[in-house]
């Protein structure tokens, strides 16, 4: 048996990674290792866009994703330097990135892993200064080592999920992360070129007074949804919506609230995508104790189709998510 090892605020990641492997006697140290190549790309995307506006970076690039999105050069810079990082890591054998219409092979036949990431979300609001993130899923290669990867291999459930993350670049840079055995959070020290652990085992409070909605889509809406609007403004709850997942999602994990962007009736689906970013937060929120679906079922239990296929989401605090799904038969 492991004595629990209790992490002490001010652990720098690189510590709090070796000890939480420790506890891990069959670890071969490989995830370790990929947490500490997303880390490293991640202080290069922090340092892109702190110099952005400097150097006339944010401005849109003139490319455009699968999505039909104007991609700005900060999305491309980051797309560049995570695939990148995890390449040269080694332990990566393939890559689902929100920018790239096919999955990545990356020449790691041996790679034990895949990554599905969403480098840069919410690029739209890098030109006006709103925090933006990166977020970020991993999971087990279902093709043998030695082969390389296959669309099975990206495809697979949220419940497959070894480990997920972002990063938030806002007023301070901030990775957050799980491994199945809990949500720790770490805060860049810029000066130092460290994260420093800052909110060890982090959990969602049950219940909350934020709702996250983009209200213009009110007369799309289910009767359900508005419903529960109409419920959330008879209860007097806040209204916080910055168009920033990772920003509305890291503010209602910490103080308790809901995050929707449900179905429309211009997107069936929503429009966040199940495989590089919803998956991955919702590991992060259940690990937190809080709750992620679509509106009938875990996210995590979704089957995915496509690569790029979106869902309704519904994410957040435990009691306001059960809440919002019961208005929504
Ligand atoms: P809307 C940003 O483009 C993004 O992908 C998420 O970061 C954000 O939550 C959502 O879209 C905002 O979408 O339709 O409200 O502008």
């Amino acid at each position: 048996n492991t004595t629990p090892h209790v992490p002490s605020v001010g652990r720098t990641l690189d510590r709090f990674i070796k000890q939480d492997q420790a506890q891990f006697p069959n670890a071969t140290g490989d995830l370790s290792q990929l947490l500490r190549d997303i880390a490293w790309a991640s202080k290069i995307i922090h340092r892109e866009i702190n110099r952005a506006g400097l150097i006339d970076i944010t401005g849109s690039y003139g490319t455009h994703n699968i999505q039909g999105e104007e991609q700005q050069k900060l999305d491309v810079i980051a797309n560049v330097r995570f695939i990148r990082a995890l390449k040269n890591g080694g332990e990566v054998c393939g890559i689902i990135s929100e920018e790239d219409d096919d999955f990545i092979d990356t020449g790691n036949l041996n790679g034990k892993y895949i990554v599905a990431i969403d480098p840069l979300d919410g690029s739209s609001n890098i030109d006006v200064n709103v925090s933006i993130g990166t977020i970020f899923s991993i999971y087990r290669r279902k093709s043998p080592l030695g082969t390389p990867p296959v669309l099975e291999d990206f495809l697979q459930k949220g419940t497959e999920q070894v480990g997920a993350g972002y990063v938030l670049y806002g007023s301070s840079t901030m990775l957050v992360y799980t491994t199945g055995h809990g949500v720790n959070a770490f805060t860049y020290e810029n000066s130092l070129g460290e994260y420093i652990l800052s909110k060890p085992h982090l959990q969602t409070p049950d219940d909350g007074k934020i709702y996250s909605i983009n209200e213009g889509n009110y007369n799309d809406l289910s009767e359900g949804v508005k419903n529960y609007l109409n419920y959330c403004k008879e209860k007097k709850y806040s209204a916080r919506y910055i168009g920033s997942l990772v920003a509305d999602f890291h503010r209602n994990l910490l103080k308790g609230g809901i995050f929707m962007y449900p179905a429309t009736a211009k997107d069936k689906n929503g429009k966040l995508r199940l495989m590089h970013e919803c998956n991955a937060l919702a590991f992060i929120v259940e690990q937190a104790g809080g709750v992620a679906s679509d509106g009938k079922q875990r996210i995590l239990e979704i089957e995915p189709t496509s690569i790029h296929q979106r869902v309704p989401l519904y994410i957040g605090s435990k009691n306001m998510v059960e809440k919002a799904i019961a208005f929504n038969p």
